[in-house]
């Protein structure tokens, strides 16, 4: 059976009921109107009292910075991207991890598309048969299961959702940023120096056009994106 031949099953009702939700290659695959309704009738989707989904604020808002001394200076190796290639906030990330030529200095994995409402994203096992597309266990944390888990490492008062992109430090064993729109900011210019200079010269976010950039992503950020 394909994803995409998939109708509204008592096991899929069930599923949805215990709150996990098939997330598949690129896109969130809701195979017709009803579950998309059970998804929005779920109780653990944040939403106003008239039924907008709100997406909370993400927490962790720091950023690399090329001075040394800072408390995320930009080194080779230190920083590790997690994602989904079911989210498109990560996958711009992505995006601009591969146009700044940064696949050799910021480390990436991706995590199991099936994601659960209650416990977030978790990790590929090995175990567990053939892998979906690029996922594999944690690199960097052997035993850890869940992106949840990483969340409170970093802060174990944490209280928000424990989405994708991240932005991890090996270093300080800390989240840096988990806001894709500032970690694209931070890719575009926080490691020039340690690029050559046909890349080090992309720049996607110059000084004459950030006032439109910033303006045109409000309006996509409230109107369209919002709604994934
Ligand atoms: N504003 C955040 C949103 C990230 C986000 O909501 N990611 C979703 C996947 S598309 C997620 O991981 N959700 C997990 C959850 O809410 O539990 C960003 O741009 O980084």
């Amino acid at each position: 059976m394909k994803f995409s031949d998939l109708e509204v099953t008592d096991s899929i009702a069930a599923w949805l009921a215990k709150g996990e939700v098939l997330l598949y290659k690129h896109v969130w695959r809701f195979p017709n109107s009803k579950v998309w309704l059970l998804f929005k009738q779920s109780a653990l989707i944040p939403r106003s009292e008239n039924g907008d989904f709100q997406r909370p604020g993400a927490q962790f808002r720091d950023a690399v910075s090329p001075d040394p001394d800072g408390r995320f200076p930009a080194e080779s190796g230190r920083y590790h991207l997690y994602v989904s290639y079911a989210c498109p906030w990560a996958h711009r990330t992505l995006i601009v991890r591969k146009l700044k030529g940064l696949e050799n200095i910021v480390g990436v994995t991706v995590v199991h598309p099936h994601m659960s409402l209650v416990e977030g994203w978790r990790f590929y096992n090995s175990g567990e048969g053939a892998a979906e597309e690029g996922c594999v266990p944690d690199p960097l944390h052997p035993g850890v299961k869940r992106l949840k888990e990483l969340y409170l490492k970093a802060d174990p008062g944490y209280s928000g959702r424990f989405s994708v992109p991240v932005l991890w430090d090996k270093t300080n064993g800390t989240i840096v940023n988990n806001e894709s729109s500032e970690i694209i900011r931070i890719l575009n210019s926080a490691f020039n120096h340690l690029l050559p200079p046909e890349t080090q010269k992309i720049d996607i976010y110059p000084p004459r056009l950030q006032f439109q950039i910033d303006s045109v992503n409000l309006q996509i950020y409230e109107n369209i994106n919002n709604g994934v």
